[in-house]
């Protein structure tokens, strides 16, 4: 194998169709399967990784998981990936974004320089756990480039005329935890405020969510370490700043209220770990802050100082960004000082299969429908309704996977599927899925209601409609 010939990752992007022929990558090897093609079990759906990697879809889909199917794989061989293919080549010092990493075909990108993409719902899910690589991204700065090695994170207390630093090797040494936790950005299902009325934001679908684990230390450990003392009652706010800038040198920051970031329960991790695995640069390697149940903005990638406080961050993005107003409120009217930073999102739901518009065949009279569901601040879904005839008939969906922590700790997402009737006359039909969490709040019905000039809190019914085939 070791005299096949090598290949850059350019050269196997452009190798995505029938026409120029489809190569895959898997771990170092390169792979022609465009003969292969028309055979997979798994029919066309191999496509979406055409010209990229197969790995996060072996994973996707635990079929592969066996020595036999890596046998097939191996016969299709053509070559090796060239060394450090992987890594990015700083040429152009006039563009902030030429030291980004690269990324799966399979995220879709809603905007590439800062890079902003999700991935397609029907693939979402498909797995519990979100593979790294298929998770969506929302960057809105350039990624910086950190050498593990020299890592610092800063500590500050507010008042205290010390700064206390810990390197990547001193927070590794500290107890290390893991919890399973949905992300979760405020945009998610953008685009249906955006058919309302038009609204500042990236068009995101109702891929702007993931599920992983997170390991590392948790930030209450930390603070009580560089000297906090929880009884003060002083501090109301954690702060966090991102090692990525802006060219004015002005960096990402967010903050957590402080009985978030103190509380036993809270679970608020500072991550070094996303599914078992060092944080890919894209999701804040080395180190990122998990807040879990908070909105993802909150989440600081690359973090790179924590300043306890009796304020808020007085980043644009705490204090002019990320949060809700009054359908009514434009941007003539607009005070940002008047609504409250979002922290916990409310309850959502989104249908990911089929997708809107899409067809689904209809199996002995019945379509089968899948999505997620996941509520902020450790709730936990306790119901997902779904209905076809506008809220005539509801049927409740069952659960496929969801973990056993009770709320106010239940930080994952919930996968439910249901089978429903369909009426036999019927060419299309629109689905209408709702979810409840443990509180028993459940999503708003019409997105005109929740409509806002930021197009945040994009919880409403999901409601897609879809061609019948049978
Ligand atoms: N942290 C830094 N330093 N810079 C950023 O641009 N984006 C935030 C948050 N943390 C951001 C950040 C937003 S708005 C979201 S939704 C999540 O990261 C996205 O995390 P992900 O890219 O790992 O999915
Ligand atoms: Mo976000």
């Amino acid at each position: 194998r070791s005299n096949l010939p090598v290949y850059s990752l350019d050269e196997i992007a452009a190798h995505n169709s029938k026409e120029t022929g489809i190569w895959v990558t898997y771990k170092e090897g390169v792979y022609n399967i465009t003969e292969f093609v028309e055979g997979h079990p798994g029919g066309n759906q191999i496509l979406i990784a055409a010209g990229s990697s197969v790995e996060p879809f072996w994973m996707l889909y635990g079929i592969h998981e066996n020595p036999h199917v890596y046998e097939i794989l191996e016969s299709y061989r053509i070559g090796n990936l060239k060394p450090d293919a992987m890594k990015h080549i700083t040429s152009d010092m006039s563009d902030p974004y030429s030291a980004d990493p690269k990324r799966h075909i399979a995220l879709k990108p809603a905007c590439v320089k800062p890079f902003n993409a999700e991935l397609p719902p029907e693939l979402l899910v498909e797995s519990f756990l979100t593979p790294n690589e298929l998770f969506y991204v929302r960057n809105h700065l350039p990624v910086p480039e950190i050498n593990p090695d020299n890592y610092e994170l800063e500590i500050e207390i507010e008042g205290k005329n010390k700064v206390t630093v810990f390197t990547l090797d001193q927070l590794k040494k500290m107890p290390k935890h893991t919890i399973t936790a949905t992300i979760m950005c405020a945009g998610n299902r953008r685009s249906e405020m955006i058919k309302i009325k038009p609204v500042k934001g990236l068009n995101w679908g109702a891929a702007a969510i993931g599920n992983a684990t997170w390991s590392g230390v948790y930030l209450r450990d930390v603070l009580l370490l560089a000297g906090m003392d929880e009884t003060d009652q002083k501090y109301k706010h954690v702060q966090f700043e991102g090692y990525d800038n802006d060219v004015t040198g002005k960096t990402y920051g967010a903050s957590i209220p402080i009985w978030k970031a103190l509380d036993r329960r809270g679970d608020v991790l500072l991550a070094y770990e996303m599914n078992g695995v060092p944080i890919p640069r894209d999701h804040g390697f080395p180190v990122r802050v998990i807040v879990p149940g908070i909105v993802g903005a909150r989440n600081v990638k690359w973090l790179g100082k924590i300043l306890v406080s009796e304020n808020e961050s007085d980043s644009h993005w705490q204090q002019n960004d990320y949060k809700g107003f009054s359908p009514s409120v434009d941007w003539d009217t607009v005070d940002f000082t008047k609504s409250p930073a979002i922290q916990e999102l409310p309850v959502i739901s989104a249908i990911c299969q089929p997708t809107a518009n899409g067809t689904v065949k209809v199996e002995d009279g019945k379509i089968t429908v899948k999505g997620y569901a996941w509520s902020g601040g450790g709730q936990k879904i306790v119901r997902v309704d779904v209905t076809l005839d506008g809220g005539k008939t509801w049927h409740v969906a069952k659960f496929d996977h969801q973990d056993s922590t009770p709320p106010p700790k239940h930080w994952s997402w919930t996968l439910w599927s249901i089978k429903i009737p369909v009426d036999a006359k019927l060419k299309s039909v629109e689905i209408w899925a709702k979810a409840v969490d443990s509180s028993y709040n459940t999503q708003p019905e019409n997105v005109e209601n929740i409509w806002n000039l930021r197009g945040v809190l994009s919880n409403a019914y999901h409601k897609i409609r879809v061609n019948l085939k049978r």
